[in-house]
């Protein structure tokens, strides 16, 4: 018999029992009060207080920046509706105001074409000299250039020119908070950060400026206590939930990550309001978790194949054959499709079962495919090993159930169309399986695992780890670009885009610093501790 591998994957950070002690105290009407009266205050700001194009983009900028514009949406589309009808009668040589407006433009879908730029480049097409030292305005130059597509040249030479002039300038910047907005600029753009950390990081920024507005620092203070007390609850839930599955004790070999799950869901879904969605995707994710631990460390390829069979059949009567081990994960899917299921059908009248099964068949067919790889000793080209890849990463089956569980009603057409693996769903996939590869390839190799995009790269071109490496990252460039094309700018299911941009959003947070889900250091503690444990103060 094949001797069993072991991950030795290290513990949760957090346990069910320090996860059960957590408190808020920002619950209750009091909160809700006030906030009301601060919302109405910012209001009458935006409505009243501010008619100035450039005050009005740095508004929104702010409270986009401080994670409290989702209280004001109608209000924002409509003075940027007004703002693109204004658009072309004046060109400023204002850098900072051209910058600003083109990137919430964008970001909000009007198609502004990168020629704005071009008022800043010379007879060769160059940027002026004096751009070079502009900060402000080079800072938002560079958080523009994100929002480029593919082909955008003007937008891909402000990216070299801004990050390469910021990078050289930085470390002279007498302003320190403006230094450190530089920094954090340059070790991850705006636009594919996730906003709840940003907030977190923002507020903080913010309230220290001389020029600070305290009503806006108080609401987004409240208001990130009150999302925080919200977060708490849902994952103390998802904690019992997952405890009481079994899972952990009895498949203790697979890692048992509820808190690093949750966070993941949350910057996959951060919207307040769709806290049953965090919820399932926390528990979906954490049921993948278990199954590509299964697949990749833990089964015989014996074994494999018969638990691949039961999700081809989706039917309990082949459990028998099974190890326990496998009945437990096989049933605990299977039971969520079922109770998931029941409630979409009950609350919308539409059975989903069949598509939920599908997901989760396609998912342990390519995870199947990868293990006869490894069991085999066959490195796959980098394209063969994408070709399924892109779904062992789980994205497909990810955006799926984030779809089911935040679009109400479930529109039938659309969830077909998107089992036919649209751009939407591949690219936000790619961009995860890209980013994944670079974290957890190296731990993956000596453990034994099927090769990664990194090592199939090496394998077939013979070029160092490095250059494989600088490969996959042009690829992510090239993901997010094509996101920015495919889901920004032609908006294929509405408010769905956004849910599926930040899948890559929350896949560049996680494994910024290495493998922040099955390994995560101090790095990814400090960040969930500061959205889910420590609130503001607040005077
Ligand atoms: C990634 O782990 C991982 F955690 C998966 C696939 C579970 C679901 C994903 C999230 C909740 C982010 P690993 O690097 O082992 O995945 P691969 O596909 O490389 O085995
Ligand atoms: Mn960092
Ligand atoms: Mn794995
Ligand atoms: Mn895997
Ligand atoms: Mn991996």
């Amino acid at each position: 018999m094949e001797a069993r591998r072991s991950a030795n994957y290290r513990s949760a950070i957090w346990d069910h029992n320090y996860i059960q002690s957590l408190t808020s105290s920002y619950t209750g009407d009091k909160y809700v009060d006030r906030s009301q009266k601060l919302k109405f205050e910012v209001m009458k700001m935006m409505v009243d207080e501010t008619t100035d194009e450039l005050e009005q983009l740095q508004l929104i900028h702010l409270l986009q920046r401080l994670g409290i514009s989702y209280h004001f949406q109608d209000c924002i589309a409509k003075m940027l509706h007004n703002i693109f009808g204004s658009e072309n009668k004046h060109v400023e040589k204002d850098l900072h105001l051209t910058a600003l407006k083109f990137r919430l433009l964008r970001q909000h879908g009007y198609h502004v074409p990168q020629d704005v730029f071009n008022r800043f480049t010379d007879e060769e097409g160059n940027f002026e000299t004096w751009v070079g030292e502009d900060v402000r305005g080079l800072v938002s130059l560079y958080e523009a250039s994100y929002l480029s597509m593919e082909g955008e040249s003007i937008l891909d030479m402000a990216k070299d020119f801004s990050s390469h002039h910021l990078s050289e300038m930085v470390e002279q910047i007498k302003d320190e908070s403006l230094a450190e907005e530089v920094r954090h600029a340059l070790e991850l753009p705006l636009y594919w950060r996730i906003e709840r950390l940003e907030a977190r990081w923002f507020i903080q920024a913010y309230e220290t400026r001389p020029d600070s507005n305290p009503i806006l620092v108080e609401l987004a203070k409240l208001d990130f206590n009150m999302v925080q007390a919200r977060y708490q609850a849902e994952l103390k839930r998802c904690s019992r939930w997952y405890k009481q599955t079994g899972l952990p004790e009895k498949l203790s070999f697979a890692r048992d990550r509820p808190a690093e799950c949750f966070f993941w869901a949350m910057g996959f879904i951060p919207e307040p309001h769709h806290g049953y969605s965090r919820e399932v995707m926390t528990k979906v994710g954490l049921l993948i978790t278990v199954l590509d631990d299964i697949y990749d460390v833990y089964g015989t390829l014996e074994e494999l194949k018969d638990f691949t069979n039961t999700f081809e059949r989706w039917d309990t009567s082949w459990l028998d054959r099974l190890p326990e081990y496998m009945q437990i994960c096989f049933l605990a899917i299977f039971n969520s499709v079922n109770e998931l299921g029941y409630q979409i059908l009950r609350d919308q009248g539409l059975n989903v079962i069949q598509n939920m099964r599908r997901w989760w068949t396609e998912l342990s067919r390519v995870n199947y495919v990868e293990a006869r790889w490894f069991h085999s000793g066959y490195v796959p080209t980098k394209e063969e090993y994408l070709n399924t890849a892109w779904i062992s990463i789980a994205g497909p089956i990810l955006l799926s159930f984030g779809y089911l569980t935040t679009t109400d009603p479930i529109n039938n057409t659309e969830l077909e169309s998107l089992e036919k693996h649209p751009g939407i769903i591949y690219w936000p996939s790619m961009v995860l399986r890209l980013a994944d590869d670079l974290g957890t390839s190296s731990d993956e190799m000596k453990r034994g695992d099927v090769s990664k995009s990194v090592q199939c790269y090496m394998n077939e071109t013979g070029c160092s780890e490095e250059k494989a490496r600088h490969h996959v990252k042009n690829l992510i460039e090239a993901g997010l670009k094509r996101m920015n094309k495919e889901i920004l700018m032609e908006k294929p299911f509405k408010d769905f885009g956004t849910t599926a941009m930040n899948l890559a959003r929350i896949s560049l947070c996680i494994y910024q610093h290495g493998d922040g889900y099955g390994d995560p250091k101090s790095d990814m503690e400090n960040k969930m501790a500061s959205l889910f444990i420590h609130p503001f103060h607040i005077k």
